[in-house]
Formats: C-alpha cells, structure tokens, sequence
C-alpha cells in the first residue's frame, strides 16, 4: 500500500510526519501518542506535529478529498454525510477547549463526516471531507440556543457544497443524509451540480395544500414487499411488510422569519415506504425519502431506497472508529485543537479499513487501484503464493484485478483462517488493520530490494 499523504501542510518535513502518523494509525490502530511512537522521540514528534498551527485538519481533508476525487472520476458518487457525537463523560478534568456533547453536561463534541460511494457498486472510494463541531458557547442561555441550532444546521448546507466543490470528476453526485438533514435550505439552495437523497422528518406543507404525510397516504400503492427490520436495543429483530408509494411533490417555503429569501417552493420526488399492518406496539417502519432525482418509474423509486441503504456504511465507519477499533474516546490527546486533528486522522484510517472489509467478498467489484498501488502487483503477487494453503478452499478466489484480490491477502496477513464456510468469521476492520501493519514493511522492503537491484 502506499504511504498516504495527510497534506504537504507547507514544509516537507511536516509532510513526511503527517504520512508516518497516518500510517501508525492505520498499523498500530489507537489514537494513544505514546502508543503510536516507535520510541519517546517519535512520539514527541507527533505531538509536536498535531500542536503545529500549520497542520489543519482543514489541508487533511483537500488532500483525502482530492484523493478521492480521482477514485470517483466518471463514476456515480453518493455522497453520504451524517453526525456522530464523541464524548469523554470520565476525563473532564484534564480536558481542555472542548464543549458539551449532546446531553449538554459531558464535554466532547460532533463529527460529521462526508462520504463517497459509488452508487453502482456500494463500495468506499473514499473521505471527502470530515468537520468538528465543538460546541464552546454550549453553555449559552436558552434564548441563545437558537442561533446556535441554526448555525449547527449549516453542516448539512455545507457537506453538500463540498461534495459537488471537491468531486470535480465524479459523473453524478448524489448527496445521502438522514432525518436531520430535512432542512428547506438545504433542498432550495443544493449546488446545481449535485443531487439530494434525505429521509424526511417535517411534516412539511405543500404548493398544493396540505401536509406532505397525508399526501403519501393518498398516493396508489405501487409495490409491497417484506424487509427485515433489524434488532435495536431490547426490540428484537423481525420481518415487516412494506408498501412502496412514489410522486413527485412541491415542497413550500416555511413560514419563518429566516426563510424569506429562499425560493417560495422546491420541486422534489417522494418515495414513501410504509409498514402495513406493524405488529402492536412496535415502531412501524416508515421512510420518508426526499429526492431531486426524477422519480417516474417502479424501478428508479426501488434505486432511490436500495441507494439510502447505503448509508448505513457512514454508520459502519463511526463504529469501527469508536469502540470497534480505534477507540477514539478513549484518546489521551488533552487539547481540543490537538484532537480535532487526530480525529480527521482517525477518520480517514476507519474509512480505508471499512472500505476494505467491504470490498473483501468481492460484491463491489472495485478495481485493486482503489486502495492499493498497481506498482506493488509483483510483492503482492508473491506474497499471495506464500499465503495461499494446499486446498482449492485456501486459495485467493479472486482476480489479481480486483480489491477483493488484495483484501484476500491483508486479511491473511492479518490473521484470518481463510475459510468462508458457516461458523467461521469474515475479516473485519480490526484483522485488516493488522493485516496493513504486517503488509507495509514487506512492500517497502520489496521495493528497496528491487530498486537496488537495478542500480
Ligand atoms: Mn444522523
């Protein structure tokens, strides 16, 4: 794999310490400096690293976005963004800079990454960009905490502004956000180049009389089908009958003070996904999704709820980043600033090993470019005959092409069996990070052997 830059961050020295902090992320999987660093100098150099005011998180998600970009060249991007909280309920002592988390008394404060998949595949291509929001005036008087609401609101605003700004290449964009992100601004003022996909959460008025919700009732039911609905907390998982309905809407403008220079109606498509007949006492399954894509026919109404699946990956990622793997709750770093820097790292590393534990079985046929070097294909090449057991069973089943190829050997690598038969687990995010640290000096080794060579 190659060594992935943070950003040049205007001093080459800092660039080659950004790519080897990365890097120890990836291998060492925590954000613990005194962890990350082979020895106390370098674990002093990645402190100073993170306290130098010219390293941004900011430069580390042009250079992830950039990267990106070209991964998502041609291709149709969703761009799936969402908010997660980070919060420290046992360090507040020796916490510094940060605000309060969501229940307003522990410090911590927000993620809310954006995401690039491809929309035919459903595989990661990568980070396009990631912001912090620390809530520093959390402790704000009630009458303040509506601008603060409003302010907050613009992460969606401008999630969608970046991803059409940084995915020049991309064919489409389509821009995925769940329920919070219902906001009128967002759908009167999108970019042009850029498509919306939001869960509805408003019982919104529209151009033609009425409430959005009744109107989803009265629209004919043009499909039903049975979806598994999954466990949550206590509720225990279950099957549930869905019926499928679809129209396009107008959407007016709200009638609040803010509103009054937008425009006074948005044209969307609904495509409405109701349980029928919900057990008693159980939640009923109802998705409201809001889009711009033209909606006309079954078929393009089943692609708008098949893509809004797909962001549960955004929620696979803040897993492996949490507990999971890198267990970012638990970071020693005591600065705000300081941590809103590792957690872009973090961030970044959680994506590239999701987008590996996605790619693993195959199913999103992504070429091996998207995560690997092509110029390492004779290292990997070897080292996948020397990991390859006797059996047809423990042999690479995939293309040397493919990810799925490269995947098979860094999960090797990192420790898994082999076998896809029941009752043996799949590799997941942590098998691949152990599976980077043991690859990475094999590739460098290799490529110093051969570049000797031909001296
Ligand atoms: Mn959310």
């Amino acid at each position: 794999m190659n060594k992935v830059s943070l950003g040049c961050f205007g001093d080459e020295r800092l660039a080659a310490r950004g790519a080897a902090l990365l890097a120890a992320v990836e291998s060492k999987r925590t954000l613990c400096l005194h962890r990350l660093g082979d020895d106390r100098n370098q674990t002093l150099s990645f402190g100073a690293f993170l306290a130098n005011p010219a390293v941004s998180a900011h430069e580390m998600m042009v250079t992830a976005g950039q990267r990106t970009d070209r991964q998502a060249a041609g291709r149709h991007v969703l761009a799936i963004m969402d908010t997660t909280e980070i919060s420290f309920p046992t360090q507040t002592d020796r916490k510094r800079g940060f605000g309060t988390g969501g229940n307003g008394s522990d410090i911590g404060l927000f993620l809310h990454p954006v995401l690039a998949v491809d929309a035919a595949s459903g595989g990661i291509l990568g980070l396009v960009d990631c912001t912090a929001i620390n809530r520093t005036e959390g402790k704000a008087a009630d009458r303040k905490q509506r601008p603060a609401d409003e302010k907050e609101s613009r992460r969606w605003l401008d999630g969608a502004e970046i991803a059409g700004d940084r995915l020049t290449q991309a064919a489409t964009i389509t821009v995925v956000a769940d329920r919070e992100s219902d906001i009128y601004d967002l759908f009167a003022r999108k970019p042009d180049n850029v498509h919306l996909l939001c869960r509805s959460a408003q019982p919104r008025l529209l151009t033609t009389g009425g409430l959005l919700p009744k109107h989803c009732t009265s629209l004919p039911e043009r499909d039903r089908t049975r979806i598994e609905v999954p466990a949550k907390g206590n509720r225990p998982a279950r099957q549930a009958t869905v019926a499928l309905r679809f129209g396009p809407i107008s959407l007016q403008r709200p009638n609040r003070p803010g509103a009054k220079g937008l425009p006074e109606a948005v044209a969307l498509s609904v495509v409405d996904v109701q349980e029928v007949d919900p057990p008693a006492g159980a939640e009923p399954v109802c998705w409201r999704l809001l889009t711009t894509h033209p909606v006309a026919t079954l078929a393009e109404a089943r692609q708008i709820v098949a893509w809004y699946r797909l962001r549960w990956i955004v929620e696979q990622v803040f897993r492996s980043m949490k507990s999971h793997c890198l267990d970012i709750e638990t970071s020693q770093i005591e600065t705000a600033g300081c941590f809103i820097k590792m957690a872009a790292i973090a961030m970044i590393a959680a994506t590239r090993a999701m987008q590996l534990v996605l790619a693993r079985d195959g199913t999103t046929e992504q070429p091996i470019a998207d995560a690997a070097d092509p110029a390492d294909l004779p290292a990997l090449r070897a080292l996948n005959t020397s990991l390859e057991g006797r059996t047809e069973k423990l042999k690479n089943p995939y293309s040397e092409t493919t990810l799925a190829w490269f995947v098979w050997i860094v999960a090797r690598l990192g420790g898994w069996s082999g076998y896809t038969s029941k009752g043996y687990k799949p590799p997941g995010p942590k098998t691949m990070h152990h599976g980077l640290q043991r690859l990475d000096p094999i590739l460098t080794g290799w490529r110093l052997a051969n570049h000797s060579a031909h001296v």
